[in-house]
């Protein structure tokens, strides 16, 4: 018995090189398409994998005859289906790997397979130690907003709907003005009117600056009207990533205000694949840095891993909460990463 694997990225040329390497005899004894799962597919091709054989001492028979094997060709066929039934048992995929179940509670099941595999160590803790620095390694830090010199700091901040966009100004201004920072904000969301008059009261409250900006061309009489801040931030109304039209739009107010950075507002809450089509889709607002939202409401942060490892983005700030402002701190990649592994408790 001749028993081989044959892998492939086309089931057709599988099959061309199997009948050409053991004949049109060939028997397929397992076939299986692996497609790599989930965001994974981004970085990993997925593949035909075909175990084929041929009964070398039936094609040498006739019909008519008596076929005895010989005991030498009963241990080879016992021996190809061991090893076949090994191949089938650990080709079934990385999920059968030791620390696989261990890694699902703090990630998707994507990612689990992927470290289960990777980091697959005799020692448990040594094993969850080198996933943590991968973790970390992985999850890329910004230090929050860089000042320019000379001239105010323009930062905007964009995303979809109701991520936290408007709450997170309001932290930002906050924090910055106690640091001793003189700040403005400018509004662009028209749609909004409660959220505006909301924010305009914090403003008030905490004595910084606020002008409602409609037009492109309103921006720069503000700016010009705000030379002496160090800092002006510009809040956005929720977009849907699918909404071209939106997204237009949003690209002349930012021209217009020409910021020095653009932070894209994400929420942790939302499913990592949502994220994901929300990162590529306001990739032609050519944003800098990301806002994690919401971190005290996911149950599993992990999951933002599929982010991680399938996207070069950097992170800024993470909030977690909806007080003002403290349910705001700077990025930083052990903190997400501990965050992610230990399941520590965000206190609200
Ligand atoms: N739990 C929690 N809630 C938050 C956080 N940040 C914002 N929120 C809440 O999320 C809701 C939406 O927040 P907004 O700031 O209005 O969101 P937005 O992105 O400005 O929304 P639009 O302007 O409509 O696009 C509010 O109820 C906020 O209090 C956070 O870190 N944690
Ligand atoms: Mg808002």
């Amino acid at each position: 018995m001749v028993v081989k694997k044959f892998v492939g990225y086309s089931h057709n040329a599988v099959l061309e090189r199997i009948k050409k390497e053991i004949g049109k005899d060939a028997v397929i004894l397992y076939s299986s398409y692996k497609k790599a799962p989930g965001l994974l597919r981004f970085f990993i091709k997925s593949r035909y994998e075909i175990i084929a054989g041929r009964d070398v001492s039936s094609c040498q028979q006739t019909r008519n005859q008596e076929v005895k094997p010989k005991s030498s060709d009963l241990t080879d066929i016992q021996f190809k289906l061991d090893e076949l039934t090994k191949y089938m048992k650990s080709s079934k995929s990385n999920t059968n790997n030791r620390y696989y179940n261990s890694f699902k509670q703090y990630f998707s099941s994507d990612i689990a397979g992927l470290y289960a595999e990777k980091f697959d160590l005799e020692d448990e803790k040594e094993s969850f130690s080198k996933v943590f620095d991968h973790v970390t390694s992985r999850i890329r830090c910004s230090d929050g907003i860089e000042f320019a010199n000379g001239e105010p700091t323009r930062v905007a901040l964009v995303g979809p709907t109701g991520v936290g966009k408007t709450t997170t100004i309001a932290k930002l201004m906050s924090v910055y003005t106690y640091k001793g920072k003189k700040v403005s904000v400018l509004s662009n969301d028209n749609y909004r009117i409660a959220a505006y008059e909301q924010l305009k009261r914090i403003c008030d409250l905490v004595g910084t600056e606020m002008r409602k900006v409609v037009r492109p061309e309103d921006i720069q009489t503000e700016l010009s009207s705000l030379k002496t801040s160090d800092l002006i931030l510009m809040d956005t109304a929720g977009r849907s990533q699918q909404s071209s039209s939106k997204l237009t739009e949003l690209l002349k107010i930012l021209e217009a205000f020409n910021p020095h950075e653009i932070h894209l507002v994400v929420s942790a809450t939302t499913e990592s694949s949502t994220i994901y089509n929300v990162i590529e889709n306001f990739k032609g607002c050519r944003f800098t840095k990301v806002i994690l939202t919401k971190m005290d409401e996911t149950v599993k942060p992990g999951n933002l891993m599929d982010i991680f490892e399938s996207s070069e983005v950097d992170l800024s700030f993470i909030t977690k909460g909806q007080k003002i402002p403290q349910d705001i701190e700077i990025a930083d990649s052990e903190r997400v990463a501990s965050l992610m592994l230990k399941r520590e408790v965000v206190h609200v």
